[in-house]
């Protein structure tokens, strides 16, 4: 008998990547979709991996519990992947209670949907290396203390700290991924990887001249989605549940990583480049820099694609989309 997922956040860039690793695998998968009023677009991410149709949608949202209690019971899943999120951190100083309601609260509302319809399933909780912010080791692991600093993080770490609670509280097989900054070219294009591969290939292609940007100095540890997303289901294969930082071990500033897209099309960054300081957030977070060696000793698992071949990767798809006037 095939085994069932869930996930929250199947839309989303990790849901998509999740949907395809886990068909692969011979999963049945399951997704909770909000109702929206674009039909039709939700599910352009899985379109783009061609599961789309593959996946069985059930409406449903991370702030309504009934939704959420209903799904696990119709869907009776072996394990529960939580991806969903308010997880742009700029909207979330827009939008903080929205994220608190969604990225914090609509943890637990997950969480007692499986306590009350499924107490054996797997739980897999999506947190980020944003809950380590003001950075309190220069490489950052389970045991780095933590020090948010946004409305996202704040909320972030509630579901961190409530997933641990349910594992000690209930002895829920309940896991969290810390994992650090994770891009592809089905990457949201407000985060900064995609805009700028976008902004490339729309400079290449002669629709546009200049590409804004904030904080270039800023710097993260960038890896692929398609790697991380093994991590979060090599988490739930472990006979006991834990938590994991998952990250490449390298970090970078913005700065590199917009020279390495502008180069790739040979085009030189500074004759494009325009600082605005309209994106600059009220607290940065100024530098990432993970510690994965526990995944690597427990999980087996490691990073396997390069900051630059991922870029190239994006690049390539954005020149393709800009030229058939694609969005995504
Ligand atoms: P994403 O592309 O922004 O996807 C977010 C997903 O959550 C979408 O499917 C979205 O649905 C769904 N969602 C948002 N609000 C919802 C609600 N009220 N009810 C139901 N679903 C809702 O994010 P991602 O990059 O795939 O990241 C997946 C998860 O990992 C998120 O929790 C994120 O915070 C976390 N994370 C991401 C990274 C990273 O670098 N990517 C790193 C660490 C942690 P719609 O399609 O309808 O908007
Ligand atoms: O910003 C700087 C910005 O929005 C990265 C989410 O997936 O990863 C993501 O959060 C850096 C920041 O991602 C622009 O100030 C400069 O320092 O791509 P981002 P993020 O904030 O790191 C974590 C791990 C998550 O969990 C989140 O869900 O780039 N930056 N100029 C800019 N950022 C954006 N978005 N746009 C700019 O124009």
């Amino acid at each position: 008998m095939a085994k069932r997922a869930l996930l929250t956040g199947i839309t989303g860039q990790d849901g998509a990547y999740l949907s395809q690793f886990l068909i692969d695998k011979g999963y049945e998968v399951f997704g909770v979709i909000r109702r929206s009023s674009h039909r039709g677009v939700e599910d352009h991410r899985l379109r783009w991996l061609g599961v789309a149709d593959k996946v069985t949608l059930l409406d449903g949202d991370m702030g309504d519990l009934s939704s959420l209690v209903r799904i696990v019971k119709e869907t009776a899943p072996h394990e529960i992947y939580n991806l969903a999120a308010q997880s742009f951190v700029a909207s979330s100083w827009r939008q903080p209670i929205h994220t608190a309601n969604i990225t914090a609260t609509g943890v637990t509302n997950m969480l007692e949907a499986m306590r009350a319809e499924a107490p054996e399933a797997r739980f897999y909780q999506a947190s980020s290396s944003e809950m380590f912010g003001l950075i309190q080791q220069e490489r950052q692991s389970e045991q780095t203390p933590f020090y948010p600093r946004s409305p996202y993080a704040v909320a972030k770490l509630y579901g961190h700290w409530i997933t641990v609670n349910y594992r000690e509280s209930f002895g829920f097989h309940a896991s969290s991924g810390i994992l650090f900054n994770h891009e592809s070219p089905l990457r949201g294009i407000e985060f900064v990887t995609r805009k700028v591969t976008d902004g490339v290939a729309r400079i290449k292609l002669g629709k546009a001249s200049e590409l804004r940007l904030g904080n270039i100095d800023a710097k993260r540890d960038w890896g692929h989605a398609r790697d991380y997303v093994q991590a979060m289901w090599l988490m739930l294969q472990q006979d006991k549940p834990d938590d994991y930082v998952v990250a490449t071990g390298v970090t970078t500033t913005v700065r590199d990583m917009c020279r390495i897209a502008f180069e790739y099309v040979g085009l030189d960054m500074a004759k494009h480049v325009v600082i605005d300081p309209a994106f600059y957030r009220p607290a940065e977070v100024d530098v990432l820099l993970g510690n994965p060696d526990k995944a690597k000793e427990k999980l087996g698992w490691q990073a396997t694609t390069t900051l630059e071949q991922m870029i190239h990767e994006m690049v390539d798809a954005d020149l393709e989309r800009v030229k058939n006037s694609e969005t995504l």
